[in-house]
């Protein structure tokens, strides 16, 4: 699943996947964009995470110089978990202007998890993104999946782009680092610990960022993570193991859905646990899963259900209610851990 070509790949408008062209053309490219428009949109996914945020927030701060004006835009509800990011207050929660000339989404899979890219002006959308599954949507493509995090592709073409690095920007940055490696526990390689290093050199405080991560979970959340825990399902003598987020937990708990985004980790961080999903009841006809393996291809595993991500963390959005998703999944987990493709070996992912 992890492509093998240079660190970083510059994918061509519709071939969908990223050509083994090194990054610099592609930075060169982003350069003239940024001089042609005043104009910025900064866009992240639903329920962005960290490193959705904190790349948004510090490529934000660090086009200031360059731009008139630079709105950062996710869709509602505004992620108030992540309210300690520097920069959080220019964040607007609503659905995205596409009177910009220039567009740039940052941790977007694909097209359908921007909603609204259709009504931006032709050539406009630069796609940032370090997901193995990036479908290649954007006019220019700056996409390394062998980065752990967005963030790092932030860091390599704000390096390129020869902008300063202020200690806000290197928090906002290594903050995503640390989200989406786990607080460099998985998808961590040399390279992420060296840009860590770097980012801590340039003013990023290790030790609060942690302390903010992992340190100050609000109560509504560890409520919300009791009552799925207490529902969790294990099968096949422990190698699967499930739980649910209901409409009526959310509201018992007084949580928001994205304050779910730990108890997938928690559900593989079960002894003998092969595969995990979370699934959330995201509408009567909506559900969406949460997938962590690392025996199966996780990425490839919601791929079937139209979702995607990376080797051993991915989800999917499934047009069904949860009973029926529930059903669904829980039968395609016992084939995959049938013939699981081994993936013990190998680079991070
Ligand atoms: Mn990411």
């Amino acid at each position: 699943m992890l492509r093998t070509t240079p660190a970083l790949g510059v994918v061509l408008p519709g071939d969908g996947n990223p050509s083994p062209e090194p990054l610099d053309p592609g930075i060169a490219r982003l350069s003239r964009l940024l001089d042609a428009a005043r104009d910025v949109l900064l866009v992240g996914h639903p329920d962005p995470d960290v490193d959705c945020l904190g790349s948004c927030l510090a490529l934000a701060e660090a086009l200031e110089g360059c731009a008139e004006r630079v709105q950062v835009v996710v869709p509602p509800p505004a992620p108030v978990l992540y309210s300690w990011l520097p920069g959080f207050e220019r964040l607007q929660a609503a659905p995205f202007p596409c009177d910009f000339p220039l567009v740039i989404c940052l941790d977007v899979v694909g097209r359908e998890r921007a909603a609204g890219l259709e009504g931006v002006q032709p050539g406009a959308v630069v796609n940032i993104d370090h997901h193995a599954s990036n479908t290649g949507f954007g006019d220019l493509n700056l996409v390394d999946p062998e980065a752990s995090a967005a963030a790092q592709v932030c860091l390599r073409i704000l390096d390129g782009l020869g902008l300063p690095i202020s200690p806000t920007i290197a928090t906002d940055l290594y903050a995503g680092l640390v989200g989406d490696t786990g607080g460099f526990r998985h998808s961590t390689s040399a390279r992420t610990l060296a840009d860590g290093a770097r980012l801590a050199a340039l003013g990023a405080d290790p030790v609060a960022v942690a302390a903010r991560s992992y340190a100050s979970i609000p109560e509504t959340t560890l409520r919300l993570v009791g009552l799925c825990l207490a529902g969790l399902r294990s099968e096949l003598e422990g190698r699967l193991v499930w739980a649910v987020v209901t409409a009526g937990m959310l509201r018992r708990s007084g949580a928001e859905m994205p304050e779910a985004d730990r108890v997938p980790d928690l559900l593989k961080s079960i002894a003998g646990s092969e595969l995990a999903v979370l699934f959330r009841q995201v509408g009567p006809r909506r559900t969406r899963i949460s997938v962590r393996s690392d025996l199966v291809d996780a990425g490839r595993f919601c791929a079937g259900f139209g979702g995607g991500g990376h080797r051993r963390a991915a989800g999917a959005e499934i047009s069904l209610p949860l009973t029926l998703a529930v059903r669904l999944v829980r039968e395609a987990a016992e084939r995959a851990l049938a013939r699981p493709l081994l993936l013990r070996t190998g680079p991070p992912g």
